[in-house]
């Protein structure tokens, strides 16, 4: 098995590749300038016109794009291509209760499948390995996103889905699985849950494991390899961007390689938006230079990691970055969603029996994560009886489930009881500690 799945653009030189960037980049620009309205006003804003961009250093005259220009150009302002020209949409969370679409032209999915299929390679995925998908299918782009690019490879591909671990582990050993691809907090449950069963590492054929969706941290790299038995790799990406794919760890398990023919790549400080050198940390923010549908640019990920430049041991040239280690934002990832502590509150602000003071607490109970929500209630129902308070709990539950997409405890409680903070609101108490700083 050749070691590159596409040696040609792993492997060029950087002149090279910076050149192509920069060709990439004043065509995308052109194009976008042409075909939405959005991005033509943005630039006449920031007095910059498709004349100006001419190589992939011209990147900084642009202007930034952020998840909430998507919002205001819900669900498809901000597409370049008709609707009829697209041939797939994912979406993910939104700050409020709309969610994140995203588009994508066949050329796109098949970029897609590419740029997965060469993460896989880099982690020695090949033909014949027989890859379970556990993320989910569906709006998320984890399932659809591996699922393509693993069949690309040649593997055999279960595709699964999340949720029922008992069946996953009788799967897993069924099947014969040799590649697991999950969140990482999730392969940790199924280890646990694999004990349970009265089943060992050795009950199963797995060799490596694709983890991504949320970070996780050197220490739980080495608990998931060592109880599964399997050598663990990141890979990262974000629905906006493209999905799954965006950059993945090689076999030196260290810094991940970006896509960098098919992404630029920009840390910037998240204050005051100036673009950090090689080697600072800050806030990634990522330019789509071949995405017909939805080439973002500029866009402003939230979060945190490390850029350098030098070639890889592997012999991949790309631009690398760090493990991401938090967010420059108050998204929390929970199972492998995204939460934002916004889209409670758009639903408490509907209930008129409760406040819009609340607290999240998250936690990791056995490898799962497990988010209690308290929530004030009103004066009007606090003598209320017990059955009062308890069916708008749940009926509160009910709606926050649905908006979040993921299992929640809610708590009413007494009215003025959650402290108010002077400055920016805390809202989140996160026990889960998964980086030790
Ligand atoms: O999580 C895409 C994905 C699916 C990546 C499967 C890897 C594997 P979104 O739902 O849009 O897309 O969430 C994107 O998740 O901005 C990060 O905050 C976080 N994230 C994704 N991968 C990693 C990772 C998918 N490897 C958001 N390490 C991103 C840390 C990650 N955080």
């Amino acid at each position: 098995m050749s070691y590159y799945w596409n040696s040609e653009m792993e492997t060029m030189d950087r002149e090279t590749l910076r050149r192509i960037q920069g060709e990439r980049l004043k065509a995308t620009i052109k194009r976008v300038y042409e075909n939405v309205p959005y991005y033509a006003e943005k630039m006449k804003k920031a007095g910059v016109t498709p004349e100006d961009i001419n190589t992939a250093d011209d990147i900084s005259k642009l202007p930034f794009t952020t998840k909430s220009d998507l919002r205001d150009n819900y669900p498809f302002g901000t597409f370049a291509v008709p609707l009829k020209d697209v041939v797939r949409v994912h979406a993910s969370s939104g700050t409020t209760g709309k969610q994140t679409v995203v588009g994508y032209t066949q050329n796109d999915i098949e970029i897609w499948a590419e740029c997965v299929a060469r993460c896989l390679y880099c982690a020695g995925v090949g033909k014949d390995d027989v890859v379970h998908v556990a993320y989910g299918y569906g709006l998320f782009t984890g399932g659809l996103g591996l699922h393509y690019g693993a069949e690309m490879v040649g593997a055999t591909v279960i595709p699964v889905s999340g949720g029922n671990t008992a069946r996953q582990i009788q799967l897993l050993k069924d099947f014969e699985a040799t590649v697991l691809c999950c969140t990482p907090s999730y392969a940790l449950y199924i280890a646990d849950e694999m004990v349970s069963a009265g089943l060992t590492k050795d009950d199963l054929k797995l060799r490596i494991g694709i983890f991504g969706a949320e970070p996780w941290s050197e220490e739980m790299r080495k608990q998931i390899e060592q109880r599964l038995g399997i050598k663990a790799y990141d890979i990262y990406g974000l629905s906006e961007i493209m999905g799954p794919g965006v950059s993945m760890n090689c076999h030196c398990q260290s810094d991940l390689h970006i896509i960098s023919d098919h992404f630029i790549a920009e840390v910037i400080d998240p204050e005051s938006g100036e673009v950090l050198p090689e080697g600072t940390r800050g806030e990634l923010v990522f330019t789509c230079i071949t995405k017909e549908a939805l080439p973002l640019i500029r866009y402003r990920t939230r979060d945190l990691s490390i850029l350098t430049y030098e070639t890889c041991a592997c012999g991949r040239t790309s631009t690398r970055m760090q493990k991401v280690t938090g967010r420059s934002d108050d998204m929390l990832i929970i199972r492998g969603v995204n939460v934002f502590p916004s889209q409670i509150e758009s639903v408490l602000l509907k209930y008129s029996e409760v406040e819009p003071h609340y607290m999240i607490y998250v936690d990791r109970v056995g490898h799962l994560d497990i988010m209690e929500i308290h929530i004030e209630m009103n004066q009007s129902i606090f003598s209320d009886r017990v059955k009062v308070i308890e069916s708008i709990e749940r009926k509160l539950r009910h709606e926050i489930e649905s908006t979040l997409g993921i299992n929640t405890r809610i708590r009413l409680v007494e009215p003025k009881s959650i402290q108010r903070s002077e400055g920016k609101a805390k809202r989140v108490v996160d026990k889960r500690k998964i980086f030790d700083s």
